[in-house]
């Protein structure tokens, strides 16, 4: 059995952003074997423009934190900050006014915690972390993830905003029902990492789509359609019009085509083609997002307009997503 010999070495990025690791793997008995290096750099990938969830991600990877840890804190941010209509609280109502949210969180083990329909509590991601870790089940919906909640010490919220509520209400008047691209279905947050250790974790947490059905549930509370990870392989994670992404498995599909050797980039590329192949009008909007393993990330949408923000050793920058529709 090989014994490894881990050599921390940790360096600074010219930015003076993070630190990196690297670790040689050697086996102690055969010396004259060249050791086999692999450089471990921590990342965080998030759907769309949110640098604030992705910098309180990487703190945590800084200060020591595991990628769960960072991916559960990182898109929290979201799911507190009013102004953005899509997560948590001010996310938009359904069609009758009331606020549902969905999430998921999956670990480095496989282990995942879900929760759909979750109303008034702001931080679904981490009742859904509380189901995968104190419950024997995957998945909780409505009342009764509500009730989980309360009784891990959540507090009851109400999510609606006067400025979500104004926007319902004008809404009311028409009670046309179609997602505007890159407006209505934007800003649910994805977020996949990897820690010191190279180890993956990811979160995927939203309010859904506005006015949608009262009930409606989308890809993002689904393991394998929103979000889905493995950590011999990468993560990969969905934004946009829910009920295209749970019809093709999408993150799934792009966790198996990274396995069979695609890169991040051309794996979200085959997902969205799997969306297209099936769909002749694409007047709606679905963004992919994946990591590798090696930390390599990729992205890819079917209307302009998509972007994901990237924070690595390397800097942290925001990447306009290429689009199947130029
Ligand atoms: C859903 N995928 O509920 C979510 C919506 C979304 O940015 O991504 N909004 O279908």
């Amino acid at each position: 059995m090989q014994r490894r010999k881990f050599l921390e070495v940790t360096s600074l990025s010219t930015a003076g952003l993070a630190t990196s690791t690297v670790i040689a793997c050697k086996d102690s008995k055969r010396t004259s074997e060249p050791s086999e290096e692999k450089e471990i750099k921590p990342i965080v990938i998030a759907t769309w423009d949110v640098p604030n969830a992705t910098a309180k991600a990487w703190s945590v990877m800084q200060n020591g934190g595991n990628s769960l840890d960072a991916v559960e804190q990182g898109v929290m941010i979201e799911e507190a900050d009013v102004n953005n209509q899509s997560v948590g609280k001010g996310g938009r109502p359904d069609r009758d006014g009331q606020v549902s949210c969905d999430a998921c969180i999956m670990d480095k083990e496989g282990n995942c915690g879900s929760v759909v329909y979750l109303q008034n509590v702001v931080h679904a991601i981490s009742v859904a972390r509380k189901v995968m870790e104190n419950t024997p089940h995957v998945m909780l919906a409505g009342d009764g993830a509500e009730q989980f909640a309360y009784e891990n010490g959540f507090q009851k919220e109400d999510l609606l905003t006067a400025k979500s509520k104004k926007e319902w209400e004008t809404w009311l008047e028409t009670k046309e029902y179609k997602p505007v691209i890159n407006i209505e279905n934007h800003d649910t947050i994805g977020m996949l990492a990897i820690d010191a250790n190279g180890d993956l974790s990811g979160a995927c947490t939203t309010s859904g789509m506005a006015y949608k059905l009262k009930g409606r549930i989308g890809d993002s509370p689904i393991i394998g359609a929103g979000l889905f990870i493995d950590n011999e392989v990468g993560g990969a994670t969905a934004t946009g019009v829910g009920e295209e992404v749970v019809k093709t498995v999408g993150s799934f599909l792009i966790v198996e085509l990274m396995r069979q050797g695609l890169s991040p980039q051309e794996a979200c590329e085959e997902g969205v083609r799997r969306i297209v192949a099936k769909n002749p009008t694409l007047d709606f909007q679905v963004g992919f997002i994946a990591i590798n393993k090696q930390g390599q990330t990729g992205g890819f949408c079917i209307q302009p307009g998509f972007s994901y923000r990237v924070y690595s050793p390397d800097g942290h920058k925001n990447h306009p997503a290429a689009s199947h529709i130029s």
